[in-house]
């Protein structure tokens, strides 16, 4: 399938600069124009010439600053408020009919509650702005797998980065027939530029306003967004739509909509398996999607890098499609060393966000090479110079390229079709007790460590487990319904799929000896746990057993032309059952805070877990 980019128009696609064959989606869009009062009404085509025509508004009117072509063609730098530089969680509500479907996990608020609230704060906040119609897809335009949407927004940032990050503009317009299901995607910055009594003022770089709320009308398919600007709370595909919403339209349709990036690997011997991997943020997710492998003959291609929509075929089997089509990364510490192929991805056509500015209009952060450029002027645009206690550009500053643009990117990544996942691995960032890898004894062992999937938060003293974050299946915020109810519906999805389901395993590159350093070199050698894992498949290796699961055997692990002492192999490995009891005591906790929803089945696996730990001791 072609697709267009609104930089290398291929396929000229004419504008649809008018209403939809959809009369609900015309019907929602008149009713919001009345509601939020812009001056114009934009329906965006999603054409090159799109682009390239609000870019250059935008550099006009400084919330953009140009690249120098000469290094970064096509690309621009948007520096936010810095007081809207993250996803807003405290902001954000799951507006679900009965508070005990939003589970304790999500904010709830009661919907006509939460609709009457914002109506008042939607009403006229777009005076003297443009509202922009953005209609978008999830998922490959027309596949069985994907979805569309309708955003509303008053951000020409929001627009862009919609056409970078989904497939946008006429060809999702012809997508939407008159009984097409959709997503409703509101969203101002909630900054009019004309206040009631009709004075004008002039705009800021980055509107947004103080009051921020980021609300999912899961039973009817809507979000609400008012007041931020930045990504995870104005690019409604991502986050809202594609996680939120999707995961509950995933649970009343028997799929599921996950927070995974999805990744094609072969061997040396040409075997090839399609893996779905699990990772709380900042776990080095974009890097795994991105892998260099060190091991030679193998090759791993890219097919998303943060979400997957998985459903079960015609045959049974797990297919997955990326529903992106761009990538929204964490800039600092993407870098030569750790992500080349993120650094080649964004050699142009890029949008930056809170990263600095070097002399020479090229872009700047922390990790992307390792001595910062003189003249730097940091995210905020402030002079800047190395050993200054700030860093140059903020941690959470991004970049939002076209996937297409990935030289790791696999040709199916844009198949309708999707591919057929063998293995789903779930990953957090533990110093402690999780060995490097682990397969689950079966499907439900696997949803037992999604469940209990945690990043440690305080450095641990020696022989303790630091306080655990958990974040179940990387869902923590994503998850728009009750957590004990989202383990049911995998534990049932287990069910449907019966040998058909991909095996699970957990894998932990941050694992740090009793001196407080890596014990695994982690990057391109994760190749080695990748060829673990595919021989596992093939049925090549076997498993010790363990507690925490099936571990590899030394023997059968490909550890050649790595210098890793068996000292640290055995730390990587070693399972304290004093540790691992009292890391399950908090594991109990956490179950008891996500309440009576808890799977029976999973609270028996942690009673069992806990009496095996208790026989080790
Ligand atoms: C993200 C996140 O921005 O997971 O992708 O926080
Ligand atoms: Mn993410």
């Amino acid at each position: 399938m072609t697709m267009t980019l609104p930089f290398s128009p291929t396929r000229p696609v004419a504008p649809l600069a008018g209403p939809t064959l959809s009369p609900s989606v015309n019907a929602w869009v008149a009713e919001m124009r009345d509601l939020l009062q812009p001056d114009e009404v934009h329906w965006c085509s999603g054409t090159a010439a799109e682009f390239d025509q609000l870019t250059k508004q935008m550099v006009r009117e400084g919330s953009l600053i140009r690249l120098n072509p000469e290094w970064r063609p096509n690309s621009f730098l948007a520096r936010s408020d810095p007081r809207d530089v993250a996803r807003s969680e405290e902001s954000t509500f799951i507006c679900s009919r009965r508070p005990e479907d939003a589970g304790v996990t999500n904010n709830w608020r009661a919907p006509a509650t939460m609709k009457a609230k914002l109506t008042e704060l939607f009403r006229g906040s777009m005076r003297g702005r443009t509202m922009y119609v953005v209609p978008f897809s999830m998922g490959p335009l027309g596949s069985s797998l994907s979805k569309l949407g309708v955003q509303i927004t008053d951000s020409p940032y929001a627009v862009i980065s919609m056409q970078i990050m989904t497939r946008m503009g006429a060809e999702a317009v012809r997508q939407l027939g008159p009984d097409t299901e959709w997503v409703a995607a509101l969203h101002s910055v909630g900054s009019p530029l004309v206040d009631d009594a009709g004075v004008r003022r002039e705009d800021v770089a980055w509107p947004c306003s103080d009051t921020k709320y980021i609300a999912h009308f899961p039973e009817t398919r809507e979000i609400w967004s008012y007041g931020s600007g930045y990504g995870g709370n104005s690019l409604l595909g991502k986050k809202c739509f594609a996680l939120r919403i999707a995961s509950v339209i995933a649970r009343d349709e028997g799929w599921l909509a996950e927070h995974m990036l999805i990744i094609k690997a072969t061997s040396p011997e040409g075997v090839t398996r399609h893996l779905a991997a699990a990772f709380p943020s900042a776990c080095g997710k974009t890097n795994f999607a991105m892998l260099q492998p060190t091991l030679p003959g193998w090759k791993v291609e890219t097919i998303g890098d943060d979400i997957a929509w998985l459903r079960p075929d015609d045959d049974g089997r797990l297919r997955a499609i990326n529903p992106e089509r761009g990538f929204f990364g964490v800039a600092p510490g993407t870098g030569e060393a750790t992500n080349p192929t993120a650094v080649a991805t964004i050699w142009g056509n890029t949008i930056f966000t809170n990263v600095a500015l070097a002399e020479d209009g090229d872009v700047w952060w922390e990790g992307l090479t390792d001595r910062a450029p003189k003249g730097l002027v940091d995210w905020e645009g402030n002079p800047w110079t190395a050993g200054e206690p700030a860093t140059a550009a903020h941690p959470n500053g991004r970049f939002t390229v076209p996937a297409e643009q990935c030289p790791s990117i696999a040709d199916e990544w844009n198949d309708p079709k999707g591919v057929v996942i063998d293995a789903i691995l779930f990953g957090g960032r533990r110093a402690t007790n999780i060995p490097l890898v682990c397969e689950a004894t079966d499907w439900e062992h696997g949803v037992f460590l999604g469940a209990t999937l945690a990043s440690e938060q305080t450095a641990a003293a020696e022989g303790h487990v630091g306080t655990l974050r958990y974040d179940p299946f990387a869902m923590l915020p994503f998850c728009g319904y009750d957590m004990g109810d989202y383990w049911q519906h995998w534990l049932q999805m287990g069910e449907r799929l019966g040998e058909h389901a991909p095996r699970i395993f957990q894998v932990n590159w941050f694992r740090k000896g009793a001196d407080g350093s890596f014990l695994w070199p982690g990057y391109g050698e994760n190749s080695r746990v990748l060829d673990w894992i595919m021989r596992r498949l093939n049925g090549e290796v076997g498993t010790v057993a363990s507690p925490a699961g099936g571990l590899p055997k030394r023997a059968e692990f490909a550890l050649a032309g790595l210098d890793l002492p068996t000292a640290a192999w055995d730390e990587l490995f070693r399972i304290d059952p004093a540790a691992w009891l009292r890391e399950s005591e908090q594991t109990a906790e956490f179950f008891d805070r996500v309440g009576a929803t808890v799977p029976k089945a999973l609270r028996l696996r942690l009673t069992l877990l806990r009496w095996d730990l208790v026989s080790r001791l």
